[in-house]
Order: structure tokens, then sequence, then C-alpha cells
């Protein structure tokens, strides 16, 4: 049986704006109430899927929340018609208002944790959605979340869904964004690192320890084959507000910084014990900072396995976002990367500066999914691509979305009025039927 990589992207919403919502992410709060382009935001997102299918990978996405979310506004309080609940929240909560506009489910690294069917107990696939309970606009998405999920991959014969952690904060999870698997190819058992944070003195820790481990153990992984790992506060106060901004695993390669985890030596000994085959490629600091790391996302990057077909047995590929070619240091780190003997062997750098700016980058993007030839093909077609519906796709994004788009905008029951009628539009081209709560 074959078992491919497909990379589910987030495909960006029409609300996509820099409301400074994340505490924590530094690209979010220095871009908070700049005029941000939707349009240009969904078209880098799609370039970036049809860059990743022309290496030969398999590219899916999920669809975008349904923004301004209106079922939110009314458990807040606020009453009425739909045009006047946006005037009373624009008058008296304008801050609310931008939580329930924020198109933040386009960062699917983030939509839920995945253990692929070779690596479970019963042998299926198993989704968690993550609870996102650390920033409020980011809570709203769970429920969505996992209605997509098994809109997707309803077969019960293949695919597993546990519900979104209980318990808030208490038991925060963020996703496949602290989540890396480790194997020898992806249809061999793998390795799941859970990285996990502790409060930092500047930054609150999204990853709770005990929501890692309460979804490893949902997923029925193997206790040998998880490793739980406490993320250094240095990164966390430096802005990695999640693990997946200063290291990446794919394949037998952790590609990481050197300051991403609390006791690294501890964490790469049980990591090379229970994946020996694990080849740890770490930037250290005195070549690249954490600093550069979080401004040009290094690490957010794509580490791909190119298939057979494209490239030497086993080859990698680095999709990395613009503002890491842009970095002297980083670009040298990468050439230097590159020209050494690994695996990464390939550099593919995209420009997706509209989810940049808001603490997005390739890697957030995506959430990984492995599946078996049979599993793929239980799963919805309408939401893996090929070049006719990522074409579709960009004739909906060109027809419904604005290129320009400050926080100001947010308060127009127009602006609500368009950005629905994107989502009904969307949801008729995907056969979705009347999927989203506002069309309920
Ligand atoms: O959760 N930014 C997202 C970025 C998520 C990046 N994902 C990964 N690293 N996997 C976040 O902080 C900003 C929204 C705003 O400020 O308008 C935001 O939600």
């Amino acid at each position: 049986m074959t078992y491919n990589e497909y990379n589910f992207d987030g495909l960006i919403g029409p609300t996509h704006n820099y409301a400074g919502l994340s505490f924590g992410n530094i690209a979010s709060a220095t871009n908070a109430g700049a005029t941000s382009n939707p349009r240009e935001a969904a078209l880098q997102g799609l370039a970036k899927m049809r860059a990743a299918m022309a290496l030969g990978l398999k590219q899916g996405f999920l669809p975008p929340q349904d923004r301004p979310h209106i079922r939110t506004l009314r458990a807040l309080g606020f009453a009425g018609t739909d045009r006047r609940m946006i005037e009373r929240a624009a008058e008296t909560a304008p801050e609310l208002l931008a939580n329930c506009y924020a198109a933040s489910s386009m960062w699917t690294a983030n939509a839920g944790t995945v253990a692929p069917s070779p690596d479970t107990e019963d042998g299926k696939v198993h989704f968690t959605p993550a609870n996102l309970a650390a920033n409020f606009h980011r809570s709203i998405e769970a429920e969505t979340t996992a209605r997509v999920l098994r809109h997707i991959f309803s077969n019960e014969d293949y695919f597993v869904h546990h519900p979104p952690l209980p318990g808030g904060e208490h038991f925060g999870d963020e996703g496949a964004a602290n989540h890396g698997r480790l194997c020898e190819s992806h249809g061999e058992g793998g390795v799941h690192l859970f990285v996990y944070g502790k409060d930092g003195d500047k930054f609150p820790a999204r990853q709770k320890q005990r929501a890692s481990e309460a979804v490893a153990r949902g997923h029925l992984l193997d206790p040998e084959k998880t490793v739980f790992i406490e993320q250094s506060k240095t990164a966390l106060d430096a802005g990695a507000f999640h693990n997946d901004v200063v290291g990446v695993a794919n394949g037998t390669v952790l590609f990481l910084h050197e300051q991403s985890f609390a006791d690294p030596a501890a964490a790469y000994a049980e990591i090379r014990k229970k994946a020996p085959f694990a080849e740890i490629i770490e930037a250290p600091a005195d070549k690249v900072s954490l600093e550069d790391c979080i401004k040009s996302y290094l690490f957010n990057s794509q580490l791909l396995t190119l298939p057979a077909d494209n490239g030497a047995e086993g080859e990698m590929a680095l999709l990395l976002p613009t503002e890491s070619e842009d970095n002297p240091r980083v670009k040298a780190f990468v050439e230097e990367t590159l020209a050494r003997n690994n695996p990464i062997n390939r550099v593919i750098y995209k420009n997706v500066r509209e989810s940049m700016r808001n603490g997005g980058g390739p890697a957030c993007l995506r959430l990984r999914v492995v599946l078996s030839e049979r599993e793929a093909a239980a799963a919805n077609s309408h939401f893996i691509l090929d070049e006719k519906k990522i074409a579709k796709l960009e004739v909906w994004v060109k027809t419904h979305y604005r290129d320009r788009l400050s926080p100001a905008d947010l308060k127009d029951p127009a602006f609500m009025e368009e950005s629905l009628a994107a989502m009904d539009a969307l949801t008729a081209l995907l056969n979705m039927g009347a999927f989203y709560d506002f069309q309920r």
C-alpha cells in the first residue's frame, strides 16, 4: 500500500485583516491597524499550493470559516438583525467585532493534530481539532474546524474524529503547530514529537503539556514512539508562540534552531533512542539568531519529501517565505544546509507576505495528513486539488474579494453581507450544502 503526505492548506478568507489580536506574536502586534489585501493574500496562498503541486506533491485545502461569526456575536449578547448587531458591536465593542472577523482559520497547522494510520493502535487516521483556547479569536474556530474535518474525512472505516479538548486554557491545544512526525518513509511507523510550553517572562505558552499528552492518548499512539519536549522560554519570549516557528520535522530530518528546546541534549537523546534513523540539523545561534528566525520564518518552512520520480529517493525540498531569502544570514545558512551532505537538496522561496504580516508562514498555512491510497480515495475529492480546481478557486477569489481592507471597514454592515455572500458562493461551488452557522 502506498502512502502519501497531503498538505491541506487553508484557503484564505475574504476578511483577512490586521487587527493585532495575538499577544506574543510579534508580526501580529507590529502590523496592527495596517491595511490588508485579502485578494492578494488568497492568491498568494493558492500560488503556494500550486508550487507544491508542481513538485509532484499531493495538495488539498480546508475552506475558510464564516466571518464575521454572527453566532458568536449573538452569544456575546448582541441582538436584533445581523446588520444591527454589527452596528452595535462596532459602536460599543469594536475589539470584539474584530475577534469575530478574524480570518485566522487560514493557518491550518493550528486546525488540529493528525495521527496517520500506520501509527495508531486501531489502524485508523485520528484527528483532534485544536481548541485554540489561548486567543479568543482563534477559540471560535474549533467547532467549525471539527465540522470541516468530519465533512472531508467522513468515512468511519478509516477516520476517527475526537472532539476538541475540554477545559479551555487548562488543556490549551494549538494543533500540529507544536507537533512533528519522524519516519523512514511516510507509510512506515512514525515517532511523534509533541512540544509544549511553560509561560515565559514576557509571553504566555499556548500549548500545555497535558493537552499534548491527552491528544497522544486519544490517538492511540505507542508511548515508545512519542516524545514530549518542553519548548525553551528563550524561544517563546523571542516570539516563537508556536514551536513551528523554530523547527520542522519531516521524514528522517529534524531541522531546528539550537535554542528551540528547554533541554536540547535530553530531547535529542530521547529522539535518537526512539527514532534511531533521525538526522538532526541545527542552526547555531551564532550564525542565525532567534530574532533572525522569527523575522524570516526560516524554520516555518515546509520540508517536503520529493516524490521518487521528481528527485533522488528521499530527497527533500525546503519551501520558504521570501523573507528568508531577503535575510543574508538566513539565506547563507540555507545555502550551507543545501551544500552539506543531508537529504535537503532544494529550496523554493514563495511570497506569502500577506499571511506573514500576521505571523503565519508557509508551514502555518498547511495541515499535513498522511493517507494511504485507499484512505485518500475515501476523502472528499472537492478538497483535493488539481489544476482545474485551483483555477476555479482563483476565479471565486477574484470575483468576491477586496484588494484593500482596513480595520475600520469591519464596521460596515455591507462588508458583512459581502463576506457571507462569498461564503455562500463557495459552499455552492464545493457542494457543501447549508454548511456554515449563518446558513443554518
Ligand atoms: O495564532 N495570527 C496567528 C498566526 C498563526 C501561525 N501559525 C503557526 N505558527 N502555525 C496566531 O497568532 C493574527 C490575527 C490578527 O492579529 O489579526 C493571528 O491570529
